[in-house]
């Protein structure tokens, strides 16, 4: 009788709000591609006047199986495109412009480059679009008119390619060609990616299927919530402050995790005089966005010859190589894990060293201890922990003990916490280049709810 209550123990209630399925299977992507492709790219401008000569767009190899290929030597799962960015110019034959390829000598005027991109990305890595609202050279840009026309163009987009991830709405409200800002309906434009597109995210400075994180250098709060309240905000000028973005809000009652956009290079659009960060600033970026529960969408632009440049795609395969060497060899494997568990031995503490995603450690408190034997004294100097958020986010502190061979001592204090929020991953490093050294480590949670940990591992970032 006591077997079976203990064999049948229910599933842990979850805590708040949680992810959809396709928020889970996005936080769970990591890392994504940006590109900025349009004819910025032959200009040398950011932001292009609307004015262009659609002449100008003429990439002179361009090959999207090229970007894939990147993407997926640097452990990519998806590519976002900029369909259209605030100069209006489709990369595809809209039949709501007349600023598109068709217009220009690439192809002939045949070209399709989201049918290029999506067909590239088959079966290989997931593909979404990026569709500015703002438009500097749409003539009804500014009036109710250029809601409908930019409706239809999200449609024609959204019904004529394939399946896509994630549908990118820029923030962005500049003044149109006649001078007039435009008021977006949004509530129209997240109606119309739901109803041809359900599974794909939404991205905007407020979501509904992923936030802004609040600035472009990549980096989430210390403190990263998926939760938030975004009531009475709208993209651009409405949005919540940039230390909201980042921090997201302890309790608040919607799922919208944090997505981190930077681009590798120091502008979003190629340009022949910049060049790609070093592995050392993108190792440093993969800590602050996807170590502090964030999504990390790394912009990698294509340049006039539509291919990825050389020297962007060696610093990505080494970025790969780099976080291929650190974490290979996850120390805590050769350890046991203890803690106090709810009823039922699938919710028991060493679920946290499985490599599976759906098993995990239930606390049977709000503020419960992990405790990791290793079977030898081992330097580590990366800790990393996640909460299994199809339950919810609860952990709010987390502080490790340790035992250097003269007893357990807190390494850190409530004061300066190992870490608060840890949510879908966490990654700590030991501060000023030191290394923990012990067989036996403590973590102690305190969280809203009892922790629900899926995995801790531990890493030695300078090991040979
Ligand atoms: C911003 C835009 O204005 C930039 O040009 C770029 O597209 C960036 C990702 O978003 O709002």
């Amino acid at each position: 009788m006591l077997l079976l209550a203990a064999c049948n123990s229910p599933v842990p209630e979850p805590y708040g709000p949680v992810p959809t399925g396709a928020q889970l299977a996005w936080q769970r992507m990591e890392i994504n591609m940006f590109c900025h492709f349009g004819p910025n790219t032959f200009t040398g401008a950011e932001w292009g006047s609307g004015d262009e000569a659609e002449s100008l767009f003429n990439p002179t190899a361009l090959d999207c199986r090229q970007w894939v290929d990147v993407a997926e030597q640097a452990g990519m799962k998806g590519i976002i495109l900029t369909a259209k960015h605030h100069d209006g110019f489709c990369l595809w034959p809209s039949t709501y412009s007349s600023h598109t390829v068709t217009q220009s000598p690439w192809n002939e005027g045949h070209g399709d480059v989201l049918r290029e991109f999506t067909d590239a990305c088959r079966g290989r890595v997931k593909a979404g679009f990026y569709l500015s609202p703002w438009d500097r050279h749409d003539s009804t840009y500014g009036t109710p008119q250029y809601n409908d026309r930019f409706v239809a163009t999200l449609k024609e987009v959204l019904s004529s390619y394939h399946d896509i991830y994630e549908q990118w709405f820029d923030g962005a409200n500049g003044e149109g060609p006649n001078g007039k800002r435009q008021k977006y309906d949004w509530d129209r434009f997240n109606a119309t990616v739901a109803r041809l597109q359900p599974n794909a995210l939404v991205f905007s400075d407020v979501g509904p299927g992923c936030r802004w994180v609040g600035n472009e250098e990549g980096k989430a709060g210390e403190t990263c919530w998926s939760t938030i309240d975004v009531d009475g905000c709208e993209p651009g000028t409405g949005n919540p402050s940039s230390d909201l973005l980042m921090h997201g809000r302890q309790g608040g009652k919607s799922w919208i995790p944090a997505e981190a956009d930077i681009s590798i290079r120091p502008g979003w659009f190629w340009h022949a005089d910049e060049h790609p960060k070093t592995v050392d600033e993108l190792m440093e970026i993969y800590y602050n966005s996807i170590g502090r529960n964030a999504l990390l969408l790394l912009n990698v632009p294509p340049d006039s010859r539509g291919l990825i440049p050389a020297e962007d795609s060696a610093v990505l395969v080494a970025f790969r190589a780099e976080r291929d060497r650190i974490f290979a060899h996850d120390i805590a494997q050769c350890g046991v894990a203890h803690g106090e568990h709810l009823r039922g031995r699938r919710y028991r503490a060493d679920n946290v060293l499985d490599t599976a995603y759906h098993t995990y450690w239930a606390a049977a408190s709000n503020d419960a201890t992990l405790t990791i034997d290793l079977d030898s004294v081992t330097e580590f100097d990366i800790i990393v922990i996640q909460e299994y958020i199809p339950l919810g986010q609860r952990v709010t502190m987390v502080n490790l003990a340790i035992d250097e061979g003269d007893g357990i001592s807190l390494q850190t204090s409530p004061e300066h916490p190992l870490c608060t929020t840890v949510g879908y991953k966490r990654i700590i490093r030991c501060d000023n280049d030191k290394r923990w050294r012990t067989d036996h480590l403590e973590l102690r949670f305190n969280a809203l709810a009892p922790p629900i940990i899926n995995r801790i591992a531990l890493y030695n970032s300078k090991a040979q």
